[in-house]
């Protein structure tokens, strides 16, 4: 019998306390299940195993580097004539640097943008590098970028667009074999590839030829050729979080109701993959409530990256050079997203000569320099825990993801109570649930003592990977922590307190 149905049905045989749903990326909702047993089943949702190592980057870099760079626009038309593409000093080697050095862990390369331009060679059109004049053309951007990747040994992600302005078999079948062979040429040429991007953009007019894209054979074609790659966006492993500004959700779930998974969209390799990009669910400010799951047919893990540009645009423009992002701009933007469960996508664009400008790396020196020091040192790494209603609570300060705190028995909530060795100035608050079990916690506090009576220093909902809440200054020793909703157990992977530095 299919592994996953024999699970399913061995599901709904045990009792509730016995349930272990967990340990794949999505649960089938049966008829007839009560509220409790949905909340359970979203509560063992785990991240497959690509998704959780996707999760743990925290900081990828986006470059959108292409014809738009030398036409000065945002979206081009297919028509450009490739010869305006030459940067002179092209140097992926810069570009990777700067990304490692500000602490990124991958970075996605925008191969084909709407406008079809290639930055590589390629077999389906001579709309690429090839016809235009940078190294008479015989040069390869892509090569160049995961070179260096592997150099800087970081991740290497590529973004083709489905949308293709230029290709003349866009809006037929034709064009479906083309992107697979686009694809084929990407995954098999340049090494390992961790993240493929499709974007959802598509300005196809009333007039304009209509493409039906066959997403599931170029998800299932990505799988056998970098099995190790989260596909995202239009995708099934990593969502978009629903905006370009930046700034996550304050209650941001990882764990959302799909109404279109069944058996057939389950890969039948290695019975973790979903191969359909999950639907059922909005853009809106709740979309992983416990409301939101009563009606679903399906649940599935489905963490929200968080893509904006360093610049207004996506594509560098020199008139833009003194509108871009700063570093506490950028801070509060890494605070509203990796602090808010969710991966930072941040979009640095190489200029016209092929290097990022000197204004972008300025104000990424400067947002690593405070994003680093801040967290440099935990306040409360030595730290007693008084009270921790559960076990191994020790997990929560050793600074190892892998280890984690949980209640004992079936408890949902719990008090942590912590002193510090002496009073600490403090105005940050760390959290992470150890996902790898289930994203659970849906409602705490952060207290402190100040010497008769404790105070709130901050509330949230959501934690999931990580959650970052900045406060009013605090200086005191003792402080706990009230988890008072959960879905199921809660776990603690890291508690931390730290200090912003100006
Ligand atoms: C959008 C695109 O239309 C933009 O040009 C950019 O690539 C951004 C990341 O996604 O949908």
């Amino acid at each position: 019998m299919h592994a996953i149905r024999k699970k399913l049905i061995l599901g709904s045989l045990l009792s509730l306390s016995q349930v272990v749903y967990g340990q794949t990326n999505f649960t089938l909702i049966q008829p007839g299940d009560s509220h409790a047993q949905i909340i359970a089943k979203a509560a063992s949702v785990t991240p497959s195993a690509k998704q959780l190592r996707w999760q743990q980057l925290e900081l990828t870099a986006f470059f959108h580097f292409g014809i738009n760079t030398y036409s000065g626009t945002e979206w081009g038309t297919g028509k450009e004539d490739p010869k305006i593409f030459n940067p002179a000093k092209l140097d992926a080697d810069q570009w990777v640097r700067v990304a490692k050095e500000a602490g990124f862990k991958q970075v996605i390369l925008t191969a084909k943008h709407h406008d079809g331009f290639c930055l590589w060679p390629t077999k389906t059109t001579k709309q690429s590098v090839e016809s235009s004049p940078w190294k008479n053309g015989k040069g390869d951007v892509v090569a160049e970028v995961a070179a260096a990747c592997k150099k800087y040994d970081i991740g290497f992600g590529v973004y083709l667009s489905p949308w293709d302005m230029n290709s003349p078999v866009y809006g037929s079948d034709a064009y479906n074999d083309l992107f697979i062979d686009q694809l084929t040429e990407l995954l098999t040429k340049y090494g390992k590839v961790d993240e493929v991007w499709f974007d959802g953009a598509n300005g196809e007019g009333p007039n304009g030829k209509k493409q039906e894209y066959d997403f599931h054979r170029w998800y299932a074609h990505i799988r056998k050729l970098q099995p190790q790659a989260v596909i995202a966006i239009m995708g099934p492993d990593v969502r978009w979080v629903g905006t370009e500004t930046g700034y996550g959700r304050e209650t941001e779930w990882s764990v959302l109701p799909a109404d279109n998974l069944d058996q057939s969209s389950i890969s039948g390799d290695s019975q973790k993959d979903i191969n359909v990009k999950p639907s059922g669910f909005l853009k809106g400010q709740d979309i992983g409530s416990r409301e939101e799951l009563q009606t679903a047919k399906g649940l599935v893990w489905y963490p929200a990256e968080t893509d904006v540009s360093i610049r207004p645009g996506w594509f560098y423009h020199e008139k833009e050079d003194s509108k871009v992002k700063t570093p506490e701009k950028l801070l509060d933007i890494y605070y509203s997203s990796v602090g808010r469960n969710g991966v930072l996508l941040l979009n640095i664009p190489p200029n016209k000569e092929g290097l990022i400008a000197d204004s972008d790396i300025n104000s990424l020196k400067e947002l690593t320099r405070l994003r680093t020091e801040t967290f440099k040192k935990n306040l409360a790494k030595n730290a007693s825990i008084v009270s921790a209603n559960g076990k191994n609570a020790k997990a929560m300060l050793d600074g190892k993801y892998n280890t984690s705190w949980t209640t004992k028995g079936s408890d949902s909530t719990a008090v942590i109570e912590l002193h510090l060795p002496k009073a600490e100035t403090f105005d940050v608050l760390a959290l992470q649930e150890n996902i790898s079990i289930g994203q659970r916690i849906e409602k705490f506090s952060f207290e402190y003592w100040d010497g008769q009576a404790w105070k709130q220093a901050a509330t949230g909902t959501t934690v999931g990977y990580k959650r970052l809440l900045r406060f009013e200054p605090v200086n005191a020793s003792r402080v706990r922590l009230r988890i008072a909703q959960s879905r199921l157990n809660p776990t603690l992977s890291e508690f931390g307190l730290y200090k912003q530095i100006k």
